[in-house]
């Protein structure tokens, strides 16, 4: 189908749920919602739907879980019909299955696209959010459920000068639609993250010169991609309902092989050869090699080790590989990078590496990035700078609950939320793989359907109750964000500066607010919290409310 004949020309003035973002989430929230009786739509910015692999078309952009499990386990018939060409699927493939789900579940007639959110205003009165655009469309709304991405607001550092460079400027992040090519020219590239490591060695293929510039050298393991055959295919689908509970019910709700034992209770030779067989298996397996690697400092330090070892086989100018070798933070504590020949492109004569920390950027001229003791001449500027993660989306509206208070001014020390789908003051606003539940640090795919589907049950019960307003406790909320850091100071994410604890923007509070006791885990949580009648929540009709727990006590 083509899209825009099926798109609606007007956006609805009145409905009883409106989504924000097209991605995975918000396309799952809208089906489920529909299928519940409600009327809803989504408002997303772009152009196009799919989110993060909408705006994310930079090449060699991929998945960094395999495609048989990023992807929805909802629907049998969905789940077995489609092909995944792929160990690790391409931005185009996964945007094809996005157009494939909206198709198969008639969603376009309530996406909206190039409806940006620009404010959602919660009316203590009416007890609706009246939700507008930055076109100036406004729906009214019963419930407003963010489905805005953890990844989707593009970090562009201030650079000096910046806005004087004359040639053509790119950011991985939301990258253009029409091909690029860097055939001839020389790219000035900013950032070693997960999508510069994946973008840098097909840039380098085209370009006559690539200048790399690197603030943080980071832990890179090869994906090792190979087509999926079919018959590989085959007999995952025909396990599929008792391979995504397995999966479902490990602790990031992904399939990788875990060992069971503590990096330094097995000899030497017997941890070298662990790690040198998840090296060449290749994905992210190679971090869950032992129990400890992400609760303990010095077991950390034999993988990372490992690592800084195979640069040293694999980079030929020693004093390049020394630039490429991480120290500093613990495996995994800021995200693994899954590439392909990342670090075999550093061998080629036309790719420089240039760390920031000994010459730091100075300025960006009109043809040029200049440090402290050179200038490098370039016709384009790539920026691989990633994120505002987390928050960025959100605080980026003018979200505003009851009496008035700024979601901003409620965040302003950190993203306190209650299960990281509620935020105490903002009723009847949800939030999908918000801040304090497992979101990144899980495959998403498995937290966006357990959120949605928390949600879209949530909704029911309210309705069958004869109730229409639901919002976190302040004291719940607390509670739950002790747990949440309770549980991280156990492990070693909190010791990175990352885009996971928002160090990585100048200014943004930083703390980690992910919460990491487990999918499964979380999971019993969310179920627990409903069948006590959905404790920690405060639960009405529109006024006046009544405490939920007395709710579920009365009754
Ligand atoms: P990341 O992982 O945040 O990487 C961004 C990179 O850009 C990282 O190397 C940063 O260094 C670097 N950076 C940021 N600002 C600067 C400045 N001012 N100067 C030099 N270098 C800078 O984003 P990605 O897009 O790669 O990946 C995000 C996630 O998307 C990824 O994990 C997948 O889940 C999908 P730093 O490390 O902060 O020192």
């Amino acid at each position: 189908m083509n899209t825009s004949e099926a798109m609606p020309l007007v956006i609805p003035s009145r409905v009883d749920a409106l989504v924000v973002g097209a991605g995975f989430a918000g396309l799952y929230m809208l089906h489920k919602l529909r299928r519940s009786g409600l009327r809803a739509c989504i408002l997303e910015a772009g152009d196009e739907v799919g989110g993060t692999w909408n705006w994310n078309r930079y090449p060699g952009a991929r998945c960094d879980v395999e495609s048989l499990e990023y992807s929805y386990s909802f629907d049998e018939d969905l789940q077995r019909e489609w092909h995944w060409t792929e160990r690790y699927a391409t931005q185009p493939e996964i945007l094809s299955y996005i157009h494939h789900v909206c198709d198969r579940f008639d969603l376009w007639p309530d996406i909206h696209l190039n409806a940006r959110v620009s404010s959602a205003i919660y009316g203590d009165s009416e007890g609706r959010w009246r939700i507008e655009t930055e076109r100036g469309d406004i729906v009214f709304a019963r419930y407003l459920i963010m489905a805005t991405g953890c990844l989707s607001t593009p970090n562009v550092p201030v650079i000096k000068g910046q806005q004087n460079f004359e040639g053509d400027v790119y950011h991985t992040g939301k990258w253009p639609k029409t091909p690029v090519s860097f055939k001839g020219r020389r790219v000035g590239f900013i950032g070693t993250g997960s999508s510069g490591c994946q973008a840098l060695p097909l840039i380098a293929e085209e370009a006559a010169k690539v200048f790399v510039f690197q603030r943080t050298a980071n832990h890179c393991i090869p994906a090792n991609n190979y087509p999926l055959s079919d018959e590989y295919q085959r007999r995952v689908k025909e396990r599929y309902p008792e391979l995504r509970a397995k999966w479902r019910s490990t602790p990031i709700g992904i399939g990788l092989p875990r060992g069971n034992r503590f990096a330094l209770c097995v000899s030497e030779i017997e941890r070298e050869s662990l790690y040198q067989h998840r090296w060449d298996v290749g994905g992210g397996g190679f971090a869950t090699t032992f129990e400890d690697l992400i609760l303990d400092r010095e077991a950390n330090e034999t993988a990372a080790e490992f690592i800084r070892k195979k640069i040293d086989t694999i980079v030929h100018d020693p004093r390049v590989a020394e630039r490429l070798k991480p120290y500093g933070h613990a495996m995994g504590a800021k995200r693994l990078c899954l590439v392909t020949n990342y670090y075999e492109t550093f061998n080629l004569d036309h790719v420089q590496l240039i760390s920031t920390r000994e010459t730091p950027i100075e300025e960006i001229t009109s043809d040029a990035i200049r440090t402290r003791d050179h200038e490098y001449k370039i016709d384009c500027l790539v920026y691989a700078t990633g994120f505002d993660a987390m928050t960025g989306a959100m605080l980026a509206i003018n979200i505003q609950g009851r009496n008035g208070r700024a979601l901003r001014e409620a965040w302003a020390d950190r993203p306190n939320t209650y299960l990281g789908l509620m935020i105490a003051g903002f009723p009847n606003l949800f939030t999908i793989t918000g801040p304090g539940s497992p979101s990144v640090l899980s495959n998403v795919i498995v937290s966006i359907e357990q959120h949605v589907e928390w949600i879209a049950n949530c909704i029911s019960y309210l309705r069958e109750s004869g109730k229409d307003t639901i919002e976190a406790s302040e004291d719940e909320q607390a509670a739950w964000m002790a747990h949440v850091d309770r549980i991280a100071n156990l492990t070693l994410y909190p010791t990175a500066k990352s885009w996971y604890t928002g160090a990585n923007i100048d200014g943004k509070p930083s703390g980690f607010s992910i919460y990491v006791g487990g999918t499964s885990t979380y999971a019993a949580e969310l179920e627990q919290v409903v069948s006590a009648g959905y404790k920690g929540f405060i639960i009405g009709s529109h006024e006046p409310s009544v405490e939920c727990s007395v709710l579920a006590v009365a009754s």
